[in-house]
């Protein structure tokens, strides 16, 4: 194929509503090599599908393999940093954080609709048969190895993939293809140098401390993975520095310079849920009225959701991952480092919420609630 076919799919991308769009020849690269010691250190903990071979090699993960078309999406929405000291927390109220990334609709859906009407547009333009899949984390690639060298950006010392213009709130999709395209940088081209720099901003910021080393994470230790993807209690050991996190983390990219001047984006689809209020309690007075919202949710409310609320609430949000089960877990721990003491207008209710949760037959949701509990008498 040509660099036209190349720019055309470039431009195409950019139609369909990717921020930045490249092409990248399927390749061994370097960072992959490391992907054998990273997992016998045990970094992956839970994560058993990070051990898949095919994700060490493109060949492997797609037979006929010649290129990668890699999309970048901002969700960089306009709401204050959870780092941000002037954040407006009503310190009556005790408030969880979800990650950016989870405010508003599941990220999957959103790049993959995208993705599947740039396949269509391939078959439209590329009339030779071939093959192409489009993935969003779904598949068993290194999503940002293959960013880097389509020309996005450089992999930082928080190990994500970070962008001059957009910093690293985005969301990366791949496109594997057998078509042979030109890739977005030319042979003498390099991807674009590491700015990172002598910044050691987020390796310093982390709570729980999971960089061993600048580049090097062990997931292990990630929030991200601990109110994500891990199903048991929260270790002992994270549970205080994991302060008001129930979903995700920023703090690595929330400190980070590069991110300070991204450009913020408006499409609806990554603002924050917003739950209003039922009719029927607008005439209650026992409690604080408010619409409900993922960004800050108060954490007496996430507790006092039921599975059929879950379900409800998060239909279509990233949020469903870690199941009722790991979201109420996760708030339990929050409100066991929320300060909430004896006294305090919300201390009966939130005590009874989780009297109600210790006394459960889910060994994980009793104990995490008794160590709230113990926390804030
Ligand atoms: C597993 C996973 C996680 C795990 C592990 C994170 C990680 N850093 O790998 C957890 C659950 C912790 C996680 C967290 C988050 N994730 Co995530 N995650 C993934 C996923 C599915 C796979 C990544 C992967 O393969 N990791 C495995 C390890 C091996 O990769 P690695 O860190 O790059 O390790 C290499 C380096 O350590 C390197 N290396 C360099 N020097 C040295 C030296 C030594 C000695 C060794 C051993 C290795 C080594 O070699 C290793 C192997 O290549 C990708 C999607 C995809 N399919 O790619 C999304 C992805 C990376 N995640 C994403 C996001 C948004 C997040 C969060 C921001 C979400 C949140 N707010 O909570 C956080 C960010 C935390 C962080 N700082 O990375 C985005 C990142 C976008 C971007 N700008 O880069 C992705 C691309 C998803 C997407 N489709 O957009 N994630
Ligand atoms: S997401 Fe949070 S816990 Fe995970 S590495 Fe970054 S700062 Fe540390
Ligand atoms: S905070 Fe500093 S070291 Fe970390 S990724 Fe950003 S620029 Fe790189």
């Amino acid at each position: 194929m040509s660099r036209a076919d190349t720019l055309w799919i470039v431009d195409h991308a950019k139609s369909l509503g990717f921020d930045l769009c490249g092409v990248v020849r399927a390749e061994q690269f370097p960072e992959l090599q490391r992907m054998p010691e990273w997992l016998a250190r045990g970094y992956a903990g839970e994560m058993k599908y990070l051990a898949d071979a095919r994700r060490s090699d493109p060949q492997i993960a797609m037979p006929g393999i010649r290129s990668a078309i890699v999309g970048l999406l901002n969700y960089n929405t306009s709401q204050p940093l959870s780092t941000d000291p002037r954040l407006s927390i009503d310190d009556r109220q005790p408030y969880g954080w979800i990650s950016r990334y989870a405010w508003g609709d599941d990220y999957h859906d959103v790049l993959r609709e995208r993705l599947d009407a740039l396949v269509e547009s391939l078959r439209e333009r590329f009339t030779v048969p071939f093959e192409a899949r489009a993935y969003v984390d779904t598949g068993p690639v290194q999503e940002r190895v293959l960013a880097k060298y389509a020309g996005l950006g450089w992999l930082g010392k928080n190990t994500l993939l970070l962008n001059q213009m957009f910093g690293s709130f985005f969301f990366l999709g791949v496109i594997l293809t057998t078509l042979d395209l030109e890739p977005t940088l030319g042979t003498s081209e390099l991807p674009p140098p590491d700015l990172c720099g002598s910044c050691r901003r987020c390796l310093d910021a982390c709570p729980t401390q999971a960089f061993v080393e600048p580049y090097v994470m062990d997931a292990r230790k990630c929030i991200s993975y601990l109110t994500i993807e891990l199903r048991g209690s929260i270790p002992e050991e994270f549970r205080e520095p994991m302060g008001n996190h129930v979903f995700g983390c920023d703090i690595c990219q929330d400190v980070c310079p590069w991110n300070r001047r991204a450009p913020i984006v408006t499409i609806p689809q990554f603002q924050p849920r917003i739950f209003p209020l039922p009719e029927e309690a607008w005439t209650d007075t026992s409690h604080t009225l408010q619409d409900e919202s993922l960004y800050l949710p108060r954490l007496e409310w996430l507790l006092g959701l039921n599975e059929a609320d879950f379900r409800e609430l998060f239909r279509g949000s990233p949020v469903k991952r870690t199941k009722w089960r790991g979201l109420i877990r996760n708030a339990c721990i929050a409100l066991g480092n929320s300060g909430v003491r004896p006294g305090m207008a919300d201390h009966g209710r939130i005590s009874s919420l989780l009297d109600r949760l210790a006394a459960s037959e889910d060994q994980v949701l009793a104990e995490s609630a008794r160590w709230a509990l113990s926390r804030i008498q």
